[in-house]
C-alpha cells in the first residue's frame, strides 16, 4: 500500500477541480535555518491562498508521504534535527525504514504527480555542478523533469552550479526551458544569466495550455519555468560571484561531494552574506509561488 495522506484542504481541492500547487521541502530542512526556514515556508502557502489556490507543502514524515503540512507538522519539520534529504534513489527506502525528511524538487515532482499535482514552485533547481567533468555531479532534478509530468516554477538555477551545462542538459533531455515576460533565462538573485531562453512565455495561461498540450501529445516529463526575481529584490551577480566562488573552493577543500555539496554551498553563502541573500531568496520564492498559482488557477479553467 502506497503509505501517502492528503490534507483535507488540498483533497478537496484535488476532487473539485480546484488548483494545487505543491512546494518542497528540503528548502525547509537543509536550506535556510530556523525559524526563517519556517515563517518563509508559511509566507510562501499565504501567497498561494491569497492568490485563489491550496498549496500542498510535501515532505516525508515517519515514513509517510504528507501532501500538505499543518502549521504544527510544518513547524515540527523546520526545527527537526538530523532530517534525511530525500531524492528520487531515497523516497522507496525512507518509506520503509520509516524516515522523516525533505523531499528535493525530483522527489516532489514524483509525490506531486502521484497525488495528481500538475504544478510545483520552489526557489531553485538543482542542475549540474561545477567541475562536473571530474566529479560528474548532475543533480537528480534534471531526468526527474523529462521524467515527471509535473510544471516546475524556479527563479533560475545558483551559480552555485554551472550554468550553461545545466541548461545544456535540459536541452538534451528535452525538457522545456520558458522564461517567463523576458528572453533571458534568469539567474536566481539577478534577473539574467547571460543565456538567452529556448522559449519565452508571458501569461500563466500560455504555460497551463504547453503542460496540457505536452499530455495531448504522449509526451513524458514536465516544463520548467524560470521566472526572475522582482527588480527591487534583485543582487547584481558581481556582488556574489566572489562569495560563491570561496563556498565552491571551500567545498573542494573539504571533501564535500554527494547529498552535502548543495546543502553545504546554501549554508556558506547565507552565512557570508548574512540577511542579504535570504532576503532576496524569500522574496523570490514568493514570486515564484504566486505565478504558480496563477498557472494552476489557468490550469483548471482549462477543459
Ligand atoms: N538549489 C537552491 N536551493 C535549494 C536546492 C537547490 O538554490 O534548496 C535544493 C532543492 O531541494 C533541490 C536540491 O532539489 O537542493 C538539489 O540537491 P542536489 O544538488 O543534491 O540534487
Ligand atoms: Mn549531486
Amino acid at each position: 500500500m502506497l503509505p501517502l495522506t492528503i490534507a483535507p484542504d488540498v483533497a478537496h481541492a484535488l476532487k473539485t477541480g480546484g488548483a494545487v500547487v505543491a512546494l518542497e521541502s528540503t528548502i525547509i530542512t537543509h536550506g535556510m535555518p530556523y525559524p526563517a526556514n519556517f515563517e518563509t515556508a508559511q509566507a510562501v502557502e499565504a501567497e498561494i491562498r491569497d492568490q485563489g489556490a491550496v498549496p500542498a507543502t510535501i515532505a516525508v514524515v515517519q515514513g509517510e508521504i504528507k501532501i500538505g503540512l499543518s502549521e504544527a507538522e510544518l513547524r515540527n519539520l523546520a526545527q527537526v534535527t538530523g532530517a534525511a534529504k530525500l531524492s528520487r534513489a531515497d523516497l522507496a527506502a525512507a518509506l520503509v525504514l520509516g524516515q522523516t525528511g525533505g523531499t528535493t524538487v525530483a522527489a516532489t515532482m514524483i509525490c506531486a504527480h502521484l497525488a495528481g499535482i500538475r504544478v510545483f514552485a520552489t526557489g531553485g533547481i538543482g542542475g549540474v555542478h561545477r567541475g562536473a567533468e571530474h566529479s560528474f555531479d548532475i543533480s537528480a532534478d534534471l531526468p526527474e523533469l523529462a521524467e515527471t509530468p509535473v510544471t516546475v516554477v524556479c527563479a533560475g538555477a545558483k551559480a552555485i552550479l554551472d550554468l550553461p551545462k545545466t541548461f545544456e542538459t535540459l536541452e538534451t533531455l528535452g525538457v522545456p526551458v520558458i522564461a517567463y515576460g523576458q528572453e533571458m533565462i534568469p539567474a536566481f538573485w539577478s534577473r539574467d544569466s547571460g543565456i538567452r531562453a529556448p522559449l519565452q512565455m508571458n501569461s500563466p495561461q500560455e504555460i497551463a495550455r504547453a503542460h496540457l498540450m505536452r499530455g495531448t501529445l504522449g509526451l513524458k516529463g514536465g516544463q520548467l519555468v524560470t521566472n526572475p526575481i522582482p527588480q527591487a529584490d534583485e543582487i547584481a551577480a558581481e556582488t556574489l560571484a566572489p562569495v560563491i566562488e570561496n563556498a565552491v573552493r571551500k567545498a573542494d577543500a573539504q571533501n564535500i561531494t554527494a547529498k552535502a555539496l548543495t546543502p553545504f554551498l546554501l549554508a556558506e553563502i547565507l552565512e557570508a552574506t548574512q540577511g542579504a541573500s535570504l532576503a532576496a531568496n524569500i522574496a523570490l520564492i514568493r514570486n515564484n509561488a504566486r505565478l504558480g498559482a496563477q498557472i494552476a488557477l489557468a490550469m483548471a479553467m482549462e477543459p
